[in-house]
């Protein structure tokens, strides 16, 4: 593998209907951090997605879409590793390993398990229980230096960060003597921002964009037609007050303040500079200004989709190669954990037993 300063990792689950805050909040900003010196590291997350129920058939469709979603979007599979996760047992071998690092009272804090839960918690899977733990070992089976996720990941990315602390401190001696240094794995920087780090749904200011929410009219779907995505843009929920002109007017203003986002995110300008073009604009300009750039930018990456999910084979092999060159790097990680957890490993030198 060349030598790249930055390692980055991050993951998208296959649970359906990618939608326009995977895109902006994760999606598009994993292309852009291909012109990093990095090398990126881009995970078909499925075994996150199996912490609720997944249908099995839809879910290798599920997984097939994503992957062409990361491809229509501009990730070029022979610069970035694009796989899925359950092709690299690294990710659950580690996963383990983290299980006795983490600390209860971590998991109990985690907002995303209890929002997923509900109030039917006793019969959540363990899974979803423990997928913060999963994810840091996603993260750190590449000692992953940065993770691009929308700001609903950013309590996990800090959970990620005290696993790696706590097992570089409960294990230091053993990863001096293994002639690791100081610290074994890195204390991971979140990369999130921007003005779409969390795009909310355009019926409710005030929950964001899901791919679980029941309303189809909340969600801009990477599949949806240019008709499709006019029509939610026109019939989003706003106020009646023109735009402001300066960002101090967006407060309490919530449904305003998303589609703005939105615009400045999708033609990469700040949320500043649109009320410089549209400050004092009724939303009957605003909307279809929008709606346009949105589909200018969707559309082409709908049809791409498309194209790829007619090739399964195609895909399969993207995934596969990358699968490859993953478990390449997250290997040579978990045979140095074991070293210094001190389990025994096969060694390949090892004479056969007579
Ligand atoms: N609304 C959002 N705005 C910005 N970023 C978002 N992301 C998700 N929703 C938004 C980011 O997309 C990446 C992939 O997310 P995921 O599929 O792994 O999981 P999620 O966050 O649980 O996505 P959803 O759509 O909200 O699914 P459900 O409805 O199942 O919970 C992540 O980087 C995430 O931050």
């Amino acid at each position: 593998m060349a030598a790249f300063t930055e390692l980055v990792f991050s993951g998208v689950q296959p649970t359906g209907n990618l939608h326009l805050g995977n895109y902006l909040g994760a999606v598009k900003r994993f292309v852009e951090m291909q012109e990093r010196d990095a090398q990126c590291l881009y995970c078909v997350v499925d075994m996150h997605a199996i912490t609720v129920w997944q249908d099995p058939e839809a879910l290798r469709g599920q997984i097939r879409e994503v992957t062409a979603a990361f491809l229509a979007a501009g990730i070029d599979p022979k610069r970035a590793i694009v796989f899925n996760q359950s092709q690299v047992p690294q990710h659950a071998e580690l996963a383990w390993i983290f299980n006795c690092v983490a600390r209860l009272g971590w998991l109990n804090r985690m907002t995303q398990f209890k929002e997923k839960a509900g109030k039917d918690r006793e019969n959540a899977s363990i899974g979803l229980y423990d997928y913060p733990v999963l994810m840091a070992a996603d993260i750190l089976a590449y000692r992953a230096t940065h993770v691009p996720v929308g700001e609903d990941q950013k309590q996990h990315l800090e959970l990620t960060r005290d696993i790696a602390q706590k097992f570089n401190t409960d294990f230091s001696g053993s990863i001096a003597a293994h002639g690791h240094g100081e610290a074994f794995f890195p204390m991971t920087e979140p990369l999130i921002g921007g003005p779409a780090a969390r795009v909310m749904s355009l019926r409710d200011g005030s929950k964001k964009m899901s791919k679980s929410d029941p309303s189809d009219n909340a969600r801009i779907n990477l599949t949806d037609e240019a008709d499709t995505i006019a029509q939610k843009i026109r019939r989003a929920k706003t106020d009646s007050e023109p735009l402001p002109s300066e960002i101090a007017g967006l407060k309490e203003r919530p449904e305003a303040d998303n589609l703005v986002g939105i615009y400045a995110a999708l033609a990469g300008i700040t949320r500043e500079e649109v009320l410089r073009d549209f400050g004092g604009a009724q939303f009957s300009t605003f909307k279809p200004a929008l709606a346009d750039l949105a589909v200018a930018s969707l559309a082409p990456i709908a049809g791409e989709m498309r194209r790829l999910t007619a090739d399964p084979g195609h895909i399969d092999a993207v995934l596969a190669d990358g699968a490859g060159r993953a478990e390449t790097i997250a290997a040579q990680t978990l045979d140095a954990v074991k070293d210094i957890v001190g389990f025994v490993r096969r060694s390949p030198n090892l004479q056969a037993v007579r």
